[in-house]
């Protein structure tokens, strides 16, 4: 098999970070995201910007905790849809750099940038951290290695803002003193047995007889284990394209029956979500308007096009069809709009 060369890019405290893009004034200061943002409700951390790492702050930890550790933190509820518009946007960025980009989470993706053509690796990396930087102030780090496995290592290695290069050449040194969990499907209890054998690092993992592993962890796990301690994984980068849709919704500061108000916030939700479907290139046919009433009691109205469609004027009377729909007996707290059964858009000639 020809060398590959693999980039993983995971963003920097995310959640966070996009708070901080929206609230320059939180900038350098320590702040957690998570839950409803009431340290004193239950609650985990989503997040901790890196100012709050240095307390011992840390994703899943119980926000109590976090505040016990750090009171003067600024605590803030997870936003999604905030985080779902800038990943959106982060991963528009990356998929102008490779046509082989794998979108893992929110905040992670690994390029396929073997193909010369698209560019020298590192300049490559250079280029997508600075274009994430200009455009979205965000900041990323990014890993390059000959494969998936160590790229998302090196990619970890120099956060925040880090650039790690692993060159074929420097694999095993690279792996071998750190602890055999870092490797993909080595959790807890394996990392327990594996410690019963007397193996702590992937260095002693590699060393450890194939046979012996897969007589402890079966023949797949035992083999496949076996293979990463060494840095080898052949698991191609897979575009995958998730089932998406654009939607937008709010929730008022307070619960309003004014149906002009009502279908006027509507109108500007679907102009917003139908702006994103055009920006992005997708068509979309299945238009869907969702209430939630005072009482919590959420009803969705949903309305399929005879064809797909990027207009505006297909999809906003579609909405307001499905406005008309809804019973307004009952306040409503919310509404929102969404756009799916997508495809992309076929490039114009
Ligand atoms: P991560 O990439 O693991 O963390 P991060 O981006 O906040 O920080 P960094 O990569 O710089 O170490 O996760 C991405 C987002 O996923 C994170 O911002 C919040 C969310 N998340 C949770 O909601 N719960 C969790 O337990 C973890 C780990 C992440
Ligand atoms: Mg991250």
């Amino acid at each position: 098999m020809p060398e590959r060369v693999i980039l993983h890019i995971d963003m920097d405290a995310f959640f966070a970070a996009v708070e901080i893009q929206q609230h320059p004034e939180y900038a350098g200061k320590p702040l957690v995201v998570g839950g409803r943002g009431n340290p004193q409700e239950r609650g985990v951390v989503a997040t901790a910007s890196y100012e709050a790492r240095q307390y011992g702050i840390h994703s899943a930890m119980p926000l109590r905790e976090a505040y016990r550790r750090c009171p003067q933190a600024i605590f803030l509820p997870v936003d999604y849809q905030a985080y779902a518009e800038a990943s959106e946007k982060v991963m528009a960025i990356l998929q102008g750099f490779s046509p082989v980009t794998e979108i893992i989470g929110l905040d992670e993706a690994f390029l396929d940038i073997t193909d010369t053509a698209l560019g020298e690796p590192l300049e490559l990396a250079k280029h997508i951290k600075a274009r994430i930087k200009n455009e979205l102030d965000l900041t990323a780090s990014i890993g390059i290695a000959p494969n998936k496995l160590l790229a998302k290592m090196a990619s970890d290695m120099q956060k925040p803002d880090g650039l790690t290069v692993i060159k074929p050449e420097e694999i095993s040194k690279v792996l071998e003193n750190m602890p055999a969990s870092r490797l993909w499907g080595i959790g807890p209890k394996t990392e327990a047995r594996l410690k019963q054998l007397g193996v702590r690092t992937i260095g002693q993992l590699a060393r450890t007889p194939v046979e012996q592993l897969i007589e402890v962890f079966g023949e797949a796990f035992g083999r496949a284990m076996h293979e990463h301690a060494q840095g080898i994984d052949h698991s191609p980068v897979e575009p995958y394209h998730e089932p998406r849709s654009f939607s937008r919704e709010v929730t008022f500061q307070r619960d309003t029956r004014n149906l002009p108000f009502l279908r006027q916030i509507l109108y500007r939700l679907t102009k917003d979500a139908w702006q994103r479907l055009q920006e992005e290139g997708y068509q979309g046919k299945t238009v869907t308007v969702k209430i939630r009433y005072e009482d919590f009691v959420t009803i969705t109205h949903a309305h399929t096009l005879p064809a797909f469609t990027d207009s505006f004027d297909d999809i906003w009377p579609a909405a307001r069809a499905l406005f008309n729909r809804f019973e307004w007996k009952k306040r409503v707290r919310l509404i929102g709009i969404r756009i799916s059964s997508l495809e992309i858009k076929e490039a114009e000639r």
